[in-house]
């Protein structure tokens, strides 16, 4: 299914239609998911207002042709960005939008049309204040709408972990619901770890058995954005194996490939996170996670040491994308232990940190006179945290008077990869720019019961500097905005990119479509100062602070936003300028950004390097010498 959180499912026509929309493309969608061997698929009807009308005029006969079963998911409150004013528009399920029990009638009224239509649901009941809606006076009209149309559709809502163990929250809403999708999250809110399924799912069962609720398995095929890696190819295989099994003795409905990407994009480019090459010793720590004094992850070997050299000495490369301006020293701290003892160590929130950093260990009194020893790179808890996200990095080990084993951690050997806990997650990471094509496989592959097994990763070629200094979304090239660590800008700058573009002045309506990323989300020391904005022709189509969510993510705007209604902007024109912007709304003394933008998409208009892979016609200006804008690409 595609939803919240993903990159391109894919699933849309490329060109629009008269009504200037990009339809749901069911010939291929039904296609894809015959090859792949899936018999059911859930319809979210969120990302465009003609789902609804195609599920109902061309998805669900041609799914009911092709003997594929519907789910149809729609979204709750926290996740309709709905606006009389086109462009502050966005997301939401239409056209019932927020009324459940229209929604109710309506689908159940469509099933019985199309019975391959078996069930639906609705994302988030009591995340945010959703609650405050699904009361059990409107659980019950849901109901009843539903059952006086179809009785026998199955009626399901999300449940993540906490609330699907919770008895509070089956006392609240079990009378009405059939059961629940649970999105598999290991035991620390991650896509990396599939080995928690056999415990989790028990738990929920315990709860769900007695009561005779279903239980459908939500795999995030596609990123997370609340993970601080996204799912590889092979967490994908391995909870599909572990979770199996409850789908073959039917304790489970089955298993939802969410955000399972269709088409053949590649990965983004800002993934492969390695200073060279495709891999680097990952630490990381998802977002509202509570971690421990003392609790630590760490990739370890025994090296040979040559006990006559002159010098013994370590150097690697390291980031933690933290930079030491926003506080909170004294809880993560990266260390290198040898043979047990801290030889180097650095806060997180040290100087420096939005990207790799050269260090030099000088381990010559420690390892003189020995044969072998052990080398660790730790990151240890020095205080809890409760949400304080990590994404560490180490790369490019290198050893003078002793010998290091794939330093550069290009693949899985060598390290021993261990953590005195569940929630600091380390791991080799590998990019594979094939990842979509990847996990397709690997689902296909495992859904069927059988072995997945990934090729080799391709190598990357050499890069000027560090892998990670290429942020792009996709390809080599990206619009990047910035302001330099520890300089002052007043309030009012900004500096800009804008080109005249194109546009059909008999369309139908306009889209303008765009993925921004930024270093920031949360935090107060970074919110109020900086805001991204867009111009269409003069007017503010778009405005966002720095400090919104998420940070290190691209993002279509923001996740409810997506492509922007720009109609009222450029109706009846045959060019504009249009002006991607980063501006100051407050003075800055030390708030070091680089903004990015990339893979513009539009309707209705034409824009030349939407994906800013050259400079060509993107003119950038500024109206303060310490904050530029630049076409910037990396190759
Ligand atoms: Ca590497
Ligand atoms: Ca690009």
């Amino acid at each position: 299914m595609t939803g919240g959180n993903t990159v391109y499912a894919d699933v849309r026509e490329n060109e629009p239609r008269a009504d200037g929309y990009r339809h749901i493309d069911t010939p291929a969608l039904v296609g894809k998911l015959k090859a792949l061997g899936l018999n059911t698929y859930v319809y979210g009807i969120w990302d465009s207002p003609t789902d609804w009308d195609d599920l109902r005029t061309e998805f669900a006969p041609a799914a009911a042709a092709a003997g594929i079963r519907i789910w149809v998911y729609v979204v709750p409150p926290s996740e309709c960005l709905d606006s009389p004013i086109p462009h502050e528009s966005g997301r939401c399920s239409r056209p019932y939008k927020l009324d459940f029990v229209t929604w109710a009638r309506e689908i159940a009224a469509l099933s019985l049309q199309y019975p391959n239509i078996v069930a639906w649901a609705i994302d988030d009941f009591i995340i945010g204040a959703n609650g405050d809606l699904f009361t059990q006076d409107y659980m019950q009209q849901i109901v009843d709408s539903q059952d006086a149309v179809n009785r026998r559709l199955g009626f399901y809502t999300t449940a993540y972990f906490p609330e699907a163990t919770n008895p509070e929250f089956y006392e609240r809403f079990a009378p009405y619901i059939d059961g629940i999708v649970y999105p598999y999250l290991g035991r620390s809110g991650n896509t990396q770890d599939p080995d928690a399924v056999r415990a989790n799912v028990e738990e929920i069962l315990r709860h769900t058995e007695p009561r005779g609720l279903g239980v459908l398995l939500l795999l995030y095929t596609g990123r997370f954005l609340d993970a601080s890696l996204p799912p590889t190819e092979t967490y994908v295989a391995q909870t599909i194996h572990n979770a199996l099994p409850y789908v073959r003795n039917k304790r489970i409905l089955g298993i939802d490939a969410y955000g399972l990407p269709m088409a053949d994009r590649p990965s983004i480019t800002a993934d492969n996170r390695a200073a060279h090459g495709i891999g680097r010793f990952n630490v990381s720590l998802s977002p509202f996670v509570t971690t421990e004094p003392g609790q630590y992850a760490q990739a370890e070997q025994r090296v040979a040491v040559d006990p006559r050299a002159r010098k013994h000495v370590l150097s690697f490369a390291d980031f933690d994308w933290y930079y030491g301006n926003l506080g909170n020293s004294g809880t993560h701290v990266k260390q290198v232990l040898v043979n047990g003892e801290v030889a180097w160590e650095s806060d997180v929130a040290d100087a420096g940190g939005h990207s790799y950093a050269q260090r030099s260990v000088d381990l010559t009194d420690a390892l003189r006179g020995t044969h072998s020893a052990t080398i660790a790179l730790r990151v240890l808890e020095r205080q809890g945290a409760t949400d304080f996200p990590l994404d560490i990095g180490f790369d490019d080990v290198r050893a003078e008077g002793f010998s290091i084993r794939n330093g550069g951690f290009e693949h899985e050997t060598d390290w021993r990869i261990t953590a005195n806990n569940d929630r600091l997650l380390p791991s080799i990471d590998l990019y594979a720019p094939d990842r979509p094509a990847r996990i397709r496989e690997a689902v296909a592959v495992s859904m069927r019961g059988l072995p997945y097994i990934g090729g080799p990763m391709p190598p990357e070629p050499p890069t000027d500097g560090y892998r990670t200094d290429n942020r792009a979304m996709y390809g080599d090239g990206r619009l990047s905005i910035s302001v330099p660590e520890r300089t002052a800008v007043d309030a009012g700058r900004c500096a800009s990119a804008t080109q005249t573009v194109r546009a059909d002045p008999a369309a139908p309506r306009y889209e303008l479509s765009f993925w921004d990323y930024d270093q920031y989300a949360k935090s107060e020391a970074a919110s109020g100062k900086l805001v991204k904005r867009v111009l269409v022709d003069g007017f503010e189509a778009y405005r966002h602070d720095v400090g919104d969510l998420w940070e290190y993510t691209w993002m279509n705007g923001e996740s409810g936003q997506g492509p922007i209604d720009v109609s009222r902007f450029l109706d009846g024109k045959t060019s504009a300028t249009l002006t991607f912007q980063l501006c100051t709304t407050a003075p800055i003394t030390d708030l070091a950004v680089d903004v990015g933008f990339d893979t513009v998409e539009t309707i209705g208009f034409t824009v030349e390097e939407p994906g800013f892979e050259a400079p060509g016609p993107w003119t950038t200006s500024s109206t303060d010498p310490a904050l530029s804008a630049a076409v910037r690409t990396a190759g």
